[in-house]
């Protein structure tokens, strides 16, 4: 592994008053990041879309596409006007890796952490900024998270992991102690991860892989145990 590139922005699990909350996104993930922010207690406002024919039910209306999101998420600093000081939260919520990290650039905000009331994050834990933590997932002891990843549905991270901004850790996977995994790398469902491996940045984990040694880069490793199969290039879309 080459290059980890975790810097982690983290803010303890539990910081930020629970208040007024928008979501970005209208797809299948954000109606379960509404539903978890709901019941852990944020007053969720609406969402950003820009399809028209989304919805997240009743009680959450579309407030316009996504380009908008701009304006009601930008911190005071780069706004200035009245009512800066009641500004909402917001959370990211797309599947999409590339697309989240298109947005991370360009829409700066008071990015929420948004845990299901089910999930358990040890106290020594540090949550990035942004990130989403699923039903019934797992963060152990003096695991950092970076901003914007998602632990999804019944993932377990267990203690001194290192994961970076930008993670998808997929329902159920199981990521061993002392991993490291970096920025915009897909852990795919119900993966296993061996303690103390190396996952770099950019990498895509197979659904029910074994990862039992490291993975560089931009690979895509896959099966049991997992092999890096693959290396990702800017003409490669397969
Ligand atoms: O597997 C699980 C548990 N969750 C998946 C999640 C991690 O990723 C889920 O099953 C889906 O595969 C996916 O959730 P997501 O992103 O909510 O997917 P979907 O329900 O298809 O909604 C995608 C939303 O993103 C749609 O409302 C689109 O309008 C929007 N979208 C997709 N691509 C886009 C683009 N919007 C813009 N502006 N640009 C895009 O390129």
């Amino acid at each position: 592994v080459t290059k980890l590139a975790t810097p982690v922005v983290s803010v303890p699990a539990a910081s930020g008053a629970l208040g007024r909350l928008l979501v970005i996104g209208g797809g299948g993930h954000a109606w379960v990041v509404t539903e978890a922010a709901r019941a852990q207690g944020w007053r969720v406002l609406g969402y950003f879309d820009d399809d028209e024919s989304t919805s997240l039910g009743d009680k959450t209306p579309r407030l316009g596409p996504i380009s908008g999101a701009a304006a009601a998420t930008a911190p005071a600093a780069e706004r200035g006007g009245p009512g800066d000081e009641d500004l909402p939260w917001a959370v990211i919520a797309l599947g999409s890796l590339d697309l989240r990290a298109r947005l991370i650039q360009v829409l700066p905000g008071l990015y929420a952490v948004v845990r299901h009331p089910s999930a358990i994050v040890s106290p020594s834990a540090r949550i990035g900024a942004g990130t989403f933590i699923g039903a019934t997932a797992v963060v152990q002891g003096r695991t950092q998270v970076g901003d914007h990843t998602i632990i999804n549905t019944g993932a377990i991270v267990e203690h001194d992991c290192v994961i970076g901004i930008n993670v998808h850790i997929a329902p159920g996977a199981k990521v061993g102690g002392g991993v490291r995994i970096g920025r915009d790398t897909l852990v795919g469902i119900g993966s296993s991860i061996r303690p103390g491996v190396k996952i770099g940045s950019g990498c895509t984990i197979g659904v029910g892989a074994a990862v039992v040694s490291d993975v560089p880069d931009n690979a895509r490793a896959i099966g049991v145990p997992a092999r890096a199969t693959h290396s990702w290039s800017d003409s490669d879309d397969s």
